[in-house]
């Protein structure tokens, strides 16, 4: 659970005497099979965009300053470069005259093609906007890749940089604590949940102004869960939420708390694949999916509010707004390319729709065992619009496929039926009073003095 094993497994070379950021030995290799953009920005040095990953030359320093243009025809500029050590890599896009988009690349099976698991770094802006990215990196063989979006037409200026260091001091990682009401979860289960705590690790790209620490501390307990009337819950998977604390004045998520529902526990020992999966899901709720998608308001002793969260679902029509990075991610999925209200859950508002959804990772619903629940561009852009620095090239495969019509507002408020009644439910904790007095989560420290307001 510390940090990445990408920091914890490079021996930096003895430093070189010289300032030289970044060494390496190899000439520039032969020009691009294909006809390649040069530009010039050194009388010594000359930049060659590849066309494809595969034809891209490596450059004489990953530190490269100059100017490009992408097109319809032309839609990609590949820039290939070696790091002799480790350190924070950066890269910056800007004066863009149309959407273009910068991301980090390693190609690890070496053939020639962008795999999954491959793009280390893309924020994904969409307009015009400049774009920024960094990443720790061993050392070793990386492409930066210039990428117009959706066919468009972009001149761009590209810079990046490079500073040599042993580890990243950025690192986002989960500390983990297991509860004594979970005993009898099996060691293979308890790593199932430090699997799923990698997962966000491995794409959290750094720490920002949602929680102020490049550190959660998450508690994971059991318990056996009962319905609102008292009766034995069998249905509810488990429940989460984010914990807060004051930064001065403001409340930033300190960690988190997950609740295995205990009368499912022997099907979590039997199947820490499952497990994992459902807890991705948990512990996207701590870093504020659907949690904080509405102002969460705490009050002191002295009457004093503080809140915490964001203004992104609109309950009247059951979407999450428009106007949002996940909006944009919504348009491309629907192939409009313009932001669009997504979809979410009637009465929970804490997830993406689960009729139109399905197997999407933060749907309500979990899938059958062993069906795979991608955790999308949709969920990470939402991750996003929280504040988060995350990866979007992290997310994984997923498409719309035979969704049903967008519910209107009175379907929206009918239960899923049929087929989904028998799925177990992730159950997130909410704003809402039943959800507060069922998850028992959204605690803060006693220390802080505050005491959460009920909506
Ligand atoms: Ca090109
Ligand atoms: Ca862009
Ligand atoms: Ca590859
Ligand atoms: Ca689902
Ligand atoms: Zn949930
Ligand atoms: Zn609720």
């Amino acid at each position: 659970m510390n940090g990445r094993a990408i920091a914890n497994t490079v021996s930096l070379p003895n430093a070189a005497p010289n300032l030289q950021m970044v060494g390496f030995l190899k000439a520039i290799a032969a020009p691009a099979l294909t006809p390649a953009l040069s530009v010039t920005t050194d009388s010594r040095v000359a930049i060659t965009a590849a066309d494809a990953l595969a034809t891209a030359p490596i450059e004489a320093s990953a530190v490269l300053s100059l100017n490009g243009l992408v097109t319809a025809t032309d839609p990609n500029d590949f820039y290939r470069f070696n790091l002799a050590q480790s350190g924070v890599f950066t890269a910056s896009l800007a004066g863009l005259t149309g959407d273009a988009d910068v991301r980090l690349l390693q190609d690890k099976n070496q053939n020639g093609a962008i795999d999954p698991g491959e793009i280390l770094a893309w924020q994904w802006e969409r307009g015009s906007t400049n774009e920024s990215i960094r990443r720790f990196l061993a050392a070793g063989d990386y492409f930066v890749q210039v990428m117009g979006y959706n066919g468009q037409t972009a001149n761009y200026s590209l810079a990046t940089g490079f500073t040599p260091a042993v580890s990243d001091s950025q690192a986002f990682e989960f500390g983990i604590t297991f509860g004594q009401s979970l005993s009898a979860l099996t060691q293979a289960a308890r790593d199932a949940i430090a699997s799923a705590a990698e997962f966000w690790e491995s794409l959290i790209i750094s720490r920002s102004a949602i929680t102020r620490s490049n550190r959660l501390d998450l508690v994971i307990r059991g318990e056996s869960l009962t319905t609102a009337n008292g009766s034995p819950d069998t249905g509810t998977l488990a429940l989460s939420g984010p914990q807060f604390d004051l930064d001065g004045p403001n409340l930033v998520i300190s960690g988190g708390i997950s609740t295995i529902n205990l009368r499912r526990l022997a099907e979590f020992n039997a199947n820490p694949g499952y497990l994992r999966d459902i807890m991705v899901h948990e512990l996207g709720h701590i870093l504020g999916l659907g949690t904080l998608w509405e102002p969460v308001r705490f009050a002191n002793s002295g009457g004093t509010i503080f809140e915490v969260g964001k203004t992104l679902i609109d309950r009247t029509t059951t979407t999450y707004r428009a106007n949002t990075y996940a909006g944009w991610v919504y348009g491309e999925l629907l192939k409009t390319f313009t932001q669009m209200a997504i979809p979410i859950e009637a009465q929970i508002f804490a997830h993406w729709d689960e009729g139109r959804f399905d197997t999407e990772l933060m749907t309500p619903f979990a899938e059958t065992p062993g069906v795979s629940v991608p955790t999308s561009q949709l969920t990470l852009a939402a991750l996003r619009d929280l504040g988060w620095n995350v990866n979007m090239g992290a997310a994984q495969a997923y498409a719309l496929s035979g969704f049903a019509p967008v519910p209107t507002m009175a379907q929206a408020t009918v239960q899923p039926t049929g087929a989904r009644s028998d799925r177990a439910a992730y159950r997130a904790s909410c704003a809402c009073r039943t959800c507060l007095a069922a998850s028992k989560v959204h605690e803060l420290g006693s220390s802080s003095g505050l005491s959460r307001l009920i909506l």
